[in-house]
């Protein structure tokens, strides 16, 4: 080995000496890629990483309630910077190490970069079995962060000091890449944490990850146009990446060139203005009439930075013209190949740039382009109609969803998850800018609302960040409140108590089921009551405003339609985080607007309403396609 300057540090000050000096740079734009550390210590790692963030305080260390919500914290603020900054999240081993896999799984799934620190078992083994450790007859190299693998992009055990040296470069590889990036997992043993090596200062020198714009293939890209040019009725599909590459504006371009009509996905809603004649809004199962009647008739669907989930695709049953062809835009090989596309594997805002210059003769037949535009205003109209819905005693989710979104600043962000609430917003939401709208629906993972609402504040501080939760998901996990409250971070919280799952119900109820098992209501006659049972079913004792207060929130508990939109008004102006509850009608909902879900029906059932469920569902799944 050649002589190098070295400096003697533990393996986990090593670990965090590194990670201050990694930067990203887009477009010559250059910025940290860590805003720090979220954790929760324990034996696994006070002594190592604990230790190492303590003497390096300009690498901030936050402390977290609960390691999964601290994932999801860490994934919604790299969701918010487009990738581009994320934190890295450090935990103890065993039952703090097993709480983040589900944050893994929520990072990987919506292709979002997060850096998970778990402490792991001794390395030198013979104190074994430490507390929390799983033993294993037949190994003794298993410990519970093998569960990480399936769920992480790139995964590494350290059980030396210097295999830092090749594992760090390849996890910052992998983190930055917007082909691969997801989860990284580095297991770290509780004691070669604490070790000491000497490592070459090299390592630790300011390293900068440039992004690059890749650009498709130039003869599928022609063979693309050519495709545009000779199709009748084109529409897009714009997802997560338009967004992610900030593509929104060479996309708005392109429409206002072409006259090609856009639908929006889960993550790519916000990708155009709300208003714009050619946004059609979401597409799919919780699609608009709009996107839906034109992608059912589509002879080309152009996909943008979409990885198209059974919610973009009805299920496979969304795009029913014979003849349809897909060119997919997506960096990743993988997208981009789906529904047997002509692929332009590249950066959706390089390859659109491309696409506008090769296309700057072309629009779309007048008569299409005008049908699109008029079933945009429909489908405006069909909004102030749920927006203006009255309904009593107990509001609609789709009246309140009005009131959020026009007594909040259109700089705002929204963030959701999980329950009734996704596809209604989906629906419904009027976005005003690419991050007005920011769902988790690739894991749709309840409890990701509260926890992902302090990530996007920490990462857009000066946005306000209205966080929208229904009663099931506030339960499973609230405790972010409490890290909002210490580190100034202010969240408004519009809890909707339904006293259940009222989107479960719902599906239920469609599949003959009536509801069983999705009330929180007390056992009727020894049982849980379901949808058949009125008045004799017995809610339960449980206050949640309540509740919030108790974690420190302020707490605005509203009865009527006119309290909640004064607390609207009102939270605007607390300084710290509010929690506007409200409780909203179970069964008042926003219907489908020709979209579709496969959720397959019981084929043998006692309940002849299942039956029937089942005969309905064999008729839609007839429509689903293959794509060859
Ligand atoms: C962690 C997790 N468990 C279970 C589910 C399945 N699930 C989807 S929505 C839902 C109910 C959500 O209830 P609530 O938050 O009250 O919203 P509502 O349906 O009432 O709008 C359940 C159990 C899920 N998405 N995530
Ligand atoms: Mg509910």
């Amino acid at each position: 080995m050649s002589e190098q300057a070295t400096q003697r540090l533990t393996m986990a000050q090593a670990v965090i000496t590194f990670l201050k000096n990694q930067y990203i740079e887009r477009d010559g734009r250059e910025q940290l890629f860590f805003a720090g550390c979220f954790g929760i210590f324990g034996h696994g790692n006070i002594a190592g990483i604990g230790q190492a963030l303590q003497q390096m305080p300009e690498f901030r260390y936050y402390q977290a309630r609960n390691e999964q919500a601290m994932v999801h914290s860490a994934t919604a603020y790299a969701k918010t910077r487009n990738r581009l900054q994320t934190l890295a999240c450090t935990s103890s081993i065993g039952p703090g190490a097993t709480n983040m896999i589900t944050g893994a799984a929520t990072a990987t799934i919506n292709r979002l970069p997060v850096l998970l620190l778990p402490g792991d078992i001794f390395a030198r083994r013979n104190v074994a079995p430490v507390l929390q450790q799983l033993e294993s007859e037949h190994s003794q190299d298993i410990s519970v962060n093998d569960c990480f693998k399936p769920v992480s992009r790139y995964w590494d055990r350290i059980t030396r000091p210097e295999q830092l040296l090749t594992s760090l470069p390849a996890a910052m590889q992998v983190l930055t890449s917007p082909v691969e990036t997801g989860a990284v997992t580095l297991a770290l043993p509780q004691d070669v944490q604490t070790e000491a090596y000497m490592y070459p200062e090299a390592f630790f020198r300011k390293c900068v990850w440039h992004i690059p714009r890749n650009r498709p293939d130039r003869t599928a890209l022609l063979s693309a146009v050519e495709a545009i040019r000779t199709s009748k009725r084109p529409m897009i599909v714009a997802g997560g990446g338009v967004i992610y590459a900030e593509a929104t504006d060479i996309l708005r371009q392109l429409v206002d060139q072409t006259g090609i009509p856009v639908g929006e996905t889960m993550a790519g809603k916000g990708s155009l203005r709300y208003d714009h004649p050619l946004n059609l809004g979401a597409i799919g199962a919780t699609g608009t009439f709009a996107a839906n009647r034109i992608a059912r008739d589509a002879d080309l669907m152009i996909g943008i930075g979409t990885r198209y989930s059974d919610f973009t695709t009805s299920s496979k049953t969304a795009f029913q013209h014979p003849e349809v062809r897909f060119i997919n835009i997506n960096v990743a090989e993988f997208d981009a190949f789906k529904h047997a596309a002509l692929p332009l594997v590249g950066d959706a805002r390089a390859t659109l740039e491309e696409l506008l210059s090769l296309l700057n003769d072309y629009t779309v037949d007048e008569g299409y382009c005008a049908q699109a535009m008029q079933l945009h205003d429909a489908w405006d109209d069909e909004v102030e109609r749920i927006y203006s819905i009255r309904s009593e005693p107990l509001p609609s989710q789709g009246e309140l969803i009005g009131a959020v979104n026009e007594l909040s600043s259109p700089e705002a962000i929204m963030v959701c998850a999980a329950g009734s609430l996704p596809g209604d917003l989906h629906k419904v939401w009027r976005a005003r800018h690419p991050k007005n709208y920011s769902l988790e629906y690739g894991y749709s993972c309840m409890g990701y609302e509260i926890a992902g609402g302090l990530g996007i504040k920490m990462a857009a501080p000066d946005r306000d960040v209205y966080v929208m939760v229904g009663d099931g998901s506030y339960l499973m996990m609230n405790s972010e409140i409490v890290t909002s409250i210490q580190e100034h971070y202010k969240l408004i919280i519009v809890l909707l108590d339904n006293d259940g799952f009222k989107s479960i119900g719902s599906l239920s109820r469609s599949l003959g089921q009536d509801g069983f098992g999705t009330r929180y209501v007390y056992p009727h006659n020894g049982v849980l009551p379901d949808d058949t049972v009125g008045a004799e079913a017995r809610t339960l004792p449980v206050n949640l405003a309540a509740n919030a207060h108790s974690l420190g929130a302020h707490v605005i508990e509203c009865k009527t339609r006119a309290d909640f939109s004064a607390a609207l008004q009102e939270a605007r102006g607390i300084d710290r985080t509010t929690v506007i509850y409200i409780r909203n009608d179970r069964y008042a909902g926003i219907p489908a607007y020709e979209g579709w879900w496969d959720v397959p029906v019981a084929e043998v059932s006692a309940m002849p309403q299942v039956e029937s469920s089942r005969a309905q569902w064999t008729e839609m799944r007839a429509h689903e396609r293959y794509f060859l």
